[in-house]
């Protein structure tokens, strides 16, 4: 393919660029970044002046780590509009994220912003697998929600024809897929599951649909789920990571041809993994994820704390990319039972391996007295006998205790008593206030 057929659908030429290349890159728009922030965003000019740092400091990559760090606090002190860097009349568009209290996160983008998130978006589903001409239902939510519109442009950007079904409506999604023949669905991977019980509930066999790939992403899932996804509606599920306030979906994302994490698209997105200290570790070490972006023009941010944990790796698929191991949780869902940390992940990944359990389950955290306890409440599968259901709970709670190393209660409840996803899930249920 030459290089203009590639850019007319989105492939370009930088996410082909080898990894000095893309240092170069990253350099120049880094020193970009930095100045553009400094003198337009106030919150931005504060820090940088009581750290004593000024943008002509960074010189090399390394000197990202002179500069303060951004928080999700940071960005509601300055609700809503006050961390952008560009004057109103600039920005074509406005996405807010909800969290679950207190003010939304307000970002927004230029005409640029949005060229860029298209191609990134467009970028990524031709890795995934994706190719100019394939019909692609969108089951990711669309209003605030970067989900939904931030797929839909890329989509368009590949040249292909996006179907914008948004979330929710489940049977309306199993007709649509049925009969418009999708080639690709994005969605969330607990909201497939939704889809795929959906398809069953109707009589339809979901391995028969036209689905060759699902895009998954905006939520921890495991390789573990990965493969209960691919086999029960035999396709390819990849992962697409992002979070609104760095740009939303398509921040990286896995090729389909490794499915080995996603590979962050690093000439438009400085990542770095940090330990509880906020000192930056080398690749290939686990902490939290942290992002400058490199273009962004109307909410640049620098060195924001995602909170996500995981880990950078040397790029394959991509090579002048790095990878980020699938996240095993914010280090805000982690939860401290009796001393030992654990992720909702890990539950998955053990409760997964046993074939007479589903992938339908919830946590729930309760106090007795001064002692917190977890209980794991699970569906079995359809018809699996009363004993083997009693030996599975048994072992299940048996691993969890091995492998984590602490003693939680599990529970079989009745198949389909449990909430379903219908964006994204939630797993952990605190009672404690309520015990
Ligand atoms: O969830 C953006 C997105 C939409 C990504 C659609 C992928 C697909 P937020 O609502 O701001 O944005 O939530 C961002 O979701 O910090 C992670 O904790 C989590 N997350 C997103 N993608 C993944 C993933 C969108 N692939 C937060 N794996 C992030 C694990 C993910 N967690």
């Amino acid at each position: 393919m030459t290089q203009s057929a590639q850019s007319e659908i989105g492939i370009h030429p930088e996410e082909r660029l080898d990894r000095a290349a893309i240092q170069a890159l990253q350099l120049e728009r880094l020193q970009w970044t930095v100045r553009h922030a400094y003198e337009n965003v106030e919150f931005y000019r504060n820090k940088f002046d009581e750290a004593g740092v000024k943008p002509e400091d960074v010189k090399t990559l390394d000197d990202v780590q002179k500069l303060p760090f951004t928080t999700k606090h940071d960005l509601r002190e300055y609700y809503p509009f006050g961390m952008f860097a560009v004057p109103m009349d600039q920005v074509r568009r406005i996405h807010a994220s909800s969290g679950t209290t207190g003010r939304p996160t307000v970002v927004g983008y230029t005409q640029n912003d949005l060229d860029n998130w298209a191609d990134l978006i467009a970028r990524s589903l031709y890795a995934s697998g994706v190719r100019p001409g394939w019909k692609v239902h969108n089951a990711y939510g669309y209003g605030l929600f970067t989900g939904g519109l931030g797929a839909h442009g890329g989509i368009e950007r590949l040249g292909c024809a996006v179907i914008p079904m948004s979330g929710g409506q489940t049977e309306k999604q199993v007709q649509l897929i049925t009969d418009f023949q999708p080639d690709a669905i994005m969605c969330t991977p607990s909201y497939l599951l939704t889809i795929a019980d959906a398809f069953e509930a109707a009589g339809l066999d979901p391995r028969a649909t036209s689905l060759k790939v699902a895009i998954c992403g905006a939520e921890p899932w495991t390789d573990a789920m990965r493969h209960e996804l691919e086999e029960r509606l035999d396709l390819k599920a990849v992962d697409i990571y992002g979070l609104s306030e760095v740009m939303g979906p398509g921040v990286g994302n896995e090729c389909v041809e490794t499915q080995d994490g996603p590979h962050i698209w690093e000439d438009h997105f400085l990542p770095e993994i940090l330990d509880e200290d906020l000192r930056q570790v080398p690749d290939g070490t686990p902490g939290e994820l942290v992002f400058t972006t490199l273009t962004k023009e109307a909410f640049p941010v620098i060195r924001y704390r995602t909170r996500d944990l995981t880990e950078l790796l040397p790029g394959t698929a991509r090579p002048g990319h790095r990878r980020i191991a699938k996240i095993t949780g914010r280090n805000d869902d982690m939860i401290i039972l009796r001393g030992v940390n654990m992720f909702p992940t890990q539950i998955e990944e053990i409760a997964l391996e046993d074939p007479e359990l589903s992938s339908h389950f919830i946590l729930e955290l309760t106090r007795k007295g001064k002692m917190d306890a977890l209980t794991v409440k699970i569906e079995p599968r359809e018809g699996v006998s009363h004993e083997h259901v009693d030996e599975s709970v048994r072992t299940l709670q048996h691993h969890i205790k091995s492998r984590i190393g602490t003693s939680v209660a599990v529970e079989a409840v009745p198949s389909g008593s449990l909430p379903r996803s219908q964006g994204k899930l939630q797993r952990l249920y605190d009672l404690r206030e309520q015990g």
